[in-house]
C-alpha cells in the first residue's frame, strides 16, 4: 500500500508549477513549516557503522530449536570451546563495526549470572557455573574495537511471573538494569516484538515507558531498537530488505508499541514517512542461515558471497543498516563457512564500493533556481560503470523524494535510473554504461535539497 502522499513534496525546479505543492510554497527555497527531524549523534554513529553482526546463542543452540519453551534444563548449555574473541574477529573481518548478542531469548535462559532467576549460565556446566557469556562478549567487542549491543527478549517462557504483568515488569526491569549497569557502554539495546501468552493463558502487558526510561538513564548513548523505536525501527521483514522509498522519519503514532498489529504497520515500517516528526531509521535484520540459531543441518545452506553482496545493496543501499545474524555453534564458535562468506562479502564490497571510478572528476552542484537542483560530473573521457551510489548529508535530515540519473554518451543524454528516496545511501544497478558525463536531478524533495554525493562503481566482472 503506498503511504506516501506526493502532495507533501515540493518540485525542486520549474515543475513546481505542476501542482505538486501543498504548502503554498512556490520555490525550492521555501522554508519548512516545522523543524524536520534530524538524527542524534548516536543514531548517526549507528547508521554510519552500516553493518552489525547479530549472534543468536543460548539453549536453542543445544536443542536444535528456534524457539525454546522454557522447560530446557540449564545443564544442556555446555559450549566446549566458546571464544567470544573469535566472534568479534569474524565480525571485524566481515566489515562489521558492532555486534548484538541475545542475552536472553524467548526461552528465558539468561547468558549472564542474573539475580532474577536460577535459569541462567550460573546453573549450567559452562565454566563450572562461574561463567558469564555477556561479560566475555562485551570484553571481546572492546578488545577488537567494536561496539557491543544486547537483545533482551521481553517474552519469557520460563519465568513464573510472566503474564502477571506488574510482577514480571519488575523482573524484566531488574534484568535490564543488570545488563545496563554491569557491562560498560552499550551501543544498542534490542527489543523484540514477539509477545506470547504466559502460563494460564495470561497476556503480559509490558511497561514500555519504564523500559525506555531505564535505558536512557543508564546508557544515554545507546540506541533502542524495536518495531516502535524509539531510536531505530524494524524494517518490517526478516529478510533484511529495506523499503523503497525508505524515509528515516516516522509518525510515532503509526506503530504505537513493539508487537503492535495492523495492516498499515508493515508498510509504515518499510517506508517511514516523509512528514514524520521523529527520526527513526530502519534496521534490516536477517540471518546468514535459514534459522536464527545454529542448526547442523543448515551447514550447507549458508548465504553465499554473491547473496550477501546483494543483501548489502538492498539494506545499506536503501538507507538502512544491516544487522546480519551469524549464530555460534554448540562449540561456541562461528562456523568456518559463515566466517569465510562474511570475509568474502567484505572483500567484494571493498572491491566494488571502496573505489570511486569518478574520483577526481570535476563535479558541479547547482541548487534549484527555476530548474531542478542538479549534480553533474564531467569525466572528460568516457567511463564505464554499472552501479551508482548516492548519499545525502543526513546529519541535516533527509530531503530527497525523487531523482533522475542521466548519462551523456555519443547519442546524447539518456535516463539511467529514476528513484525515490536517498538518505544515507542509495545504490542503483543497471547494465554497464559508458558515458562522458553523468547528471542527477533532484525532482522532488520535502525541503530545499542540499548538495548530494555521487560515486560510480563497476560491480560486474
Ligand atoms: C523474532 C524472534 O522471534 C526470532 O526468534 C528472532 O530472535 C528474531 C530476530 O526476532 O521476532
Amino acid at each position: 500500500m503506498p503511504i506516501i502522499d506526493r502532495r507533501t513534496f515540493i518540485a525542486t525546479g520549474a515543475a513546481c508549477a505542476a501542482g505538486l505543492l501543498s504548502r503554498g510554497v512556490g520555490a525550492a527555497t521555501a522554508a519548512p513549516l516545522w523543524a524536520r527531524p534530524r538524527p542524534s549523534a548516536s543514531q548517526l554513529l549507528w547508521q554510519r557503522d552500516e553493518l552489525a553482526l547479530f549472534l543468536h546463542f543460548g539453549v536453542n543452540t543445544f536443542t536444535d530449536r528456534e524457539w525454546g519453551d522454557g522447560t530446557e534444563l540449564p545443564s544442556i548449555f555446555a559450549p566446549t570451546r566458546l571464544d567470544a574473541r573469535q566472534w568479534a574477529r569474524v565480525a571485524k573481518s566481515g566489515g562489521c563495526r558492532a555486534l548484538i548478542l541475545t542475552a536472553k531469548h524467548h526461552d528465558g535462559f539468561c547468558l549472564w549470572p542474573t539475580e532474577t532467576t536460577r535459569h541462567s549460565v550460573a546453573s549450567s556446566p559452562f565454566r563450572d557455573g562461574q561463567g558469564d557469556v555477556v561479560r566475555e562478549f562485551v570484553d571481546a567487542c572492546r578488545a577488537e574495537g567494536l561496539r557491543a549491543g544486547l537483545y533482551l527478549s521481553p517474552w519469557d517462557r520460563n519465568h513464573p511471573t510472566y503474564g502477571d504483568s506488574p510482577r514480571y515488569n519488575d523482573v524484566y526491569a531488574a534484568q535490564l538494569t543488570e545488563l545496563l549497569t554491569r557491562y560498560g557502554p552499550l551501543h544498542e539495546v534490542w527489543f523484540d516484538g514477539a509477545n506470547g501468552e504466559g502460563p494460564n493463558g495470561k497476556r503480559q502487558v509490558y511497561d514500555w515507558p519504564r523500559v525506555w526510561a531505564l535505558v536512557r538513564r543508564h546508557q544515554p548513548a545507546a540506541v533502542m531498537f524495536s518495531d516502535a523505536g524509539p531510536d531505530v525501527r524494524w524494517c518490517g521483514n526478516e529478510r533484511g530488505i529495506a523499503g523503497d522509498p525508505n524515509w528515516s522519519a516516522m509518525d510515532p503514532a503509526a506503530v504505537p508499541h513493539p508487537g503492535a498489529d495492523g495492516a498499515h504497520i508493515i508498510s509504515a515500517l518499510q517506508h517511514g514517512d516523509p512528514n514524520g516528526t521523529v527520526w527513526r531509521p530502519a534496521e534490516a535484520d536477517t540471518s546468514i542461515r535459514p534459522g536464527w540459531f545454529y542448526h547442523p543441518a543448515e551447514d550447507e545452506r549458508v548465504r553465499p558471497v554473491d547473496n550477501l553482496v546483494e543483501l548489502y545493496a538492498q539494506s545499506v543501499g536503501r538507507n538502512s543498516k544491516l544487522l546480519l545474524n551469524v549464530p555460534p555453534t554448540r562449540a561456541g564458535l562461528i562456523h568456518d563457512t559463515d566466517a569465510a562468506n562474511l570475509a568474502g562479502m567484505r572483500s567484494r564490497l571493498e572491491a566494488v564500493y571502496g573505489r570511486d571510478l569518478a574520483d577526481g572528476a570535476p563535479r558541479q552542484w547547482r541548487p534549484a533556481t527555476g530548474r531542478p537542483a542538479t549534480l553533474e560530473l564531467d569525466f572528460r573521457s568516457p567511463l564505464t560503470f554499472d552501479t551508482t551510489r548516492l548519499a545525502e548529508n543526513i546529519a541535516t535530515g533527509q530531503r530527497v523524494a525523487s531523482y533522475t540519473i542521466r548519462a551523456l554518451d555519443a547519442s546524447g543524454w539518456r535516463i539511467l535510473w529514476r528513484g525515490t528516496t536517498i538518505g544515507y545511501a542509495k545504490i542503483d544497478r543497471f547494465p554497464p554504461t559508458t558515458a562522458r558525463r553523468v547528471q542527477v536531478t533532484i525532482d522532488e524533495a520535502v525541503e530545499s535539497p542540499e548538495s548530494i554525493d555521487l560515486t560510480l562503481h563497476m560491480a560486474s566482472d
